[in-house]
């Protein structure tokens, strides 16, 4: 096990973790930002497996969330408001009208307070940040902590906890974009992915929740036998084509803790199984990533469909709606969610 702590621009710390096998990641504390995970192919060649930029200043500007912690609200929240425990949330709205990922003053441009540690089996890297109430229109003080664990099964466990002294939203995850194809990375369409979900979350045209769960059979978003996206990525699918032909949505795990999702590419081999106790993911295909964002693994000139992300978090829709995953965090109880990462190859 090892840790290695760089100074980069503006002295932003880039902690490097590395297990016993050589697997390797590594996070800025701006932003919670995964820039790096390298993980052997079949052949035993070691390859970064998420998109990253090749300079790290371009994570100051960085629109399409690569790599980064996303919170207090993961995901849209309409018209940017909401109301909760008899208070209104007003939020910026940026995204036309509507609120994304935490808004400009998300956890994704926090500096975080890091602090490292290590043992025989594993090594990782704690990230703290204090967020007063008010912030961002954001009711309640909230104490936040995300950890990234490197194990020496090849597994990296992400654990997020937050506490708030009042009732407040909150639902964590991280977008990091996969692409278990390795350097000269190709689209994400072979990816092959299985996942135990049975109902989506319908979008409108402006990709909010229209309030219906639709049931996954007989239609591309069914995954539950697993199958490739490029099966579906050019479906007539109304659903798909209004996400610009692709996925970005909401998908409810049918079972209400240790969810499992499988993720294979048989060029490389690698084998992503992500397992969470999340009610649900929302699964983005990259549909609206330019092509001309200088990216350290991707030789093409393009963007969409360079990445998958899987967004293991609770539903915003449960703002506006009834019935969807809740991302409610009661005054003085603790957030504790758990996603892990954990990596094989297959010959
Ligand atoms: C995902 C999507 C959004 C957006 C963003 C960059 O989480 O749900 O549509 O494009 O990432």
């Amino acid at each position: 096990m090892h840790i290695d702590v760089q100074d980069v621009h503006k002295k932003w710390k880039l902690f490097t973790l590395t297990n016993k096998h050589g697997m390797r990641v590594s996070i800025l504390n701006f932003g919670g930002i995964i820039t790096d995970i390298s993980v052997m192919n079949k052949q035993g060649v070691l390859e970064n497996v998420v998109l990253g930029f090749k300079d790290v200043a371009d994570y100051e500007h960085n629109p399409n969330y690569i790599g980064a912690l996303i919170g207090p609200v993961a995901g849209r929240i309409e018209n940017s408001n909401f109301q909760l425990g008899g208070k209104k949330f007003s939020l910026e709205a940026n995204e036309g009208p509507h609120h994304l990922h935490g808004g400009s003053g998300g956890f994704h441009q926090v500096v975080w307070q890091a602090t490292s540690f290590q043992t025989t089996e594993k090594v990782g890297v704690r990230l703290t940040h204090f967020r007063p109430d008010g912030e961002g229109g954001y009711h309640g003080n909230l104490d936040v902590s995300v950890t990234y664990t490197v194990t020496n099964d090849n597994e990296l466990i992400i654990d997020y906890e937050a506490e708030s002294d009042q009732t407040t939203a909150l639902t964590l995850t991280n977008h990091s974009y996969f692409n278990l194809s390795g350097h000269r990375a190709t689209p994400v369409h072979d990816h092959h992915i299985t996942m135990n979900s049975k109902q989506f979350i319908e979008l409108d045209q402006a990709l909010l929740p229209t309030g219906r769960k639709r049931d996954v059979s007989q239609t591309p978003f069914d995954f539950r036998k697993g199958r490739k996206i490029v099966d579906k990525i050019e479906s007539v699918d109304e659903q798909n084509k209004r996400v610009d032909h692709g996925y970005d949505h909401y998908f409810i795990f049918s079972k209400a803790d240790q969810n499992r999702v499988i993720v294979k590419e048989a060029t490389s081999g690698r084998v992503l199984t992500i397992t969470t106790d999340q009610p649900g993911m929302v699964m983005y295909t990259a549909n609206g990533l330019p092509d001309d964002i200088d990216i350290e693994t991707v030789e093409h000139e393009q963007g969409k469909y360079m990445g998958i992300c899987f967004e293991t978090q609770a539903a915003p829709a449960s703002l506006h709606h009834d019935g969807f995953p809740s991302v409610v965090l009661p005054a003085g109880e603790t957030y504790a969610k758990q996603t892990v990462f954990s990596f094989h190859s297959e010959k």
